[in-house]
């Protein structure tokens, strides 16, 4: 599994939670399947939002990326979602996407423009396959996340950028093409490649990543390799809003984690996130978090009981509806309605203390 990691720019917000505890919960699932899972998490620690927020704040973009990263991983650590087998930044992997943007070349799927090199669109015979998206849509999409449609000189509007040419004041690193730096889209389909090879399981993200992001590395990873998919399935968590909008550091309205771990218990924090099923979109309220606090206090009081009602029906239904693409809505109601059942089988209280810490990852 390869998951889409932040760009560390600003703290983590709840949208980014959702969606890493999303995916936690899938790699959960497997593990108490019995598979072993090999889980990748890039970091994009060098590009365009960082840069700029780097200049703006007057901190060194390095310095800027490793104190984000660091919180990001602490409130991850707090909220209890598992930490992939490894974090890879782009840093430390230029050397590779300039490598793959090598291969792209030579399979004639490139173009320099001023210095950049592109790819281009009509190279890449399934594009349009991971979102279906017209392409009246793909360009609206593209304008607004990151790309360039309206670039003078492109041979398709939709064609996109593999490396960018060394700019004044900018980070840049050697390359075949000259020194730059690395596009976002093949960042992530060169360590999806690196650390997990064609073909894996699951690549993941939040659904503001089906396009352009994983439409464009999937073609990228295609084209490279001469097979496809790409990855088996690519799995989506909907978008967490607040008043009336999406989640975004560049709209700047955001609850961060870690401003919400000064007051409130991480568990309640991600029982206040499982009360949703993860494909949908949801707008956060402060009053979700005294419900979560509520159930969280509910389940700790039915786990402290001498005894309780057979659990072992709760475990395999909990399972089953995680099984059935992550219901963790009906996950809590199931163990909400054991917490409110009495029952005298002594063993129960430690099997649900054990399910919801292994399964649901919420530590009572
Ligand atoms: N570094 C790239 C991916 S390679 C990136 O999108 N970084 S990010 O910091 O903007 O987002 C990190 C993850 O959080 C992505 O999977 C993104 O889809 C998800 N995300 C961002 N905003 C929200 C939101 N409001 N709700 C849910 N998920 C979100
Ligand atoms: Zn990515």
């Amino acid at each position: 599994m390869y998951v889409c990691g932040i760009t560390p720019y600003d703290a983590t917000h709840l949208g980014h939670a959702n969606t890493y505890l999303a995916f936690d919960l899938a790699y959960r699932v497997w593990r108490d399947a019995g598979h072993e899972v090999h889980y990748t998490q890039n970091a994009t620690d060098v590009d365009d939002p960082l840069l700029e927020r780097a200049q703006a704040t007057g901190t060194p973009w390095q310095d800027l990326a490793e104190r984000e990263i660091d919180l990001f991983r602490s409130d991850m650590e707090a909220l209890r979602i598992l930490p992939p087998r490894e974090y890879v930044g782009v840093t430390e992997v230029v050397d590779q996407i300039a490598e793959l943007i090598g291969r792209l070349t030579e399979r004639g799927a490139t173009y320099v423009l001023d210095g950049d090199v592109y790819f281009s669109v009509s190279a890449a015979p399934k594009f349009g396959a991971v979102s279906g998206y017209s392409e009246e849509t793909m360009i609206e999409l593209f304008a607004e996340r990151g790309g360039d449609p309206a670039r003078p000189g492109k041979r398709h509007p939709l064609d996109w950028l593999l490396w960018r040419a060394e700019r004044p004041g900018e980070p840049s690193w050697p390359s075949p093409f000259g020194p730059g730096r690395p596009g976002w889209h093949v960042e992530c389909t060169a360590i999806a490649l690196r650390n997990l090879g064609t073909g894996f399981d699951v690549s993941g993200g939040g659904s503001d990543l089906i396009f352009p992001h994983h439409e464009m590395g999937a073609c990228e990873g295609h084209v490279a390799t001469g097979e496809w998919p790409f990855a088996r399935a690519y799995v989506h968590a909907g978008m967490v809003g607040l008043d009336g909008a999406k989640m975004s550091k560049s709209k700047g309205n955001l609850v961060f984690v870690s401003r919400l771990r000064e007051t409130a218990d991480p568990m309640a924090v991600r029982l206040a996130l499982l009360a949703h099923h993860y494909r949908d979109d949801w707008e956060w309220t402060p009053d979700q978090l005294a419900e979560a606090e509520a159930r969280l206090a509910r389940w700790r009081a039915a786990v402290a009981r001498p005894a309780g009602p057979d659990a072992a029906p709760v475990l395999a239904e909990v399972r089953e509806r995680l099984a059935g693409d992550l219901d963790a809505p009906a996950a809590l109601a199931l163990v909400d309605a054991w917490a409110a059942a009495g029952g005298d089988d002594s063993a129960a209280p430690a099997l649900v203390r054990d399910l919801t810490d292994a399964l649901l990852g919420v530590a009572l």
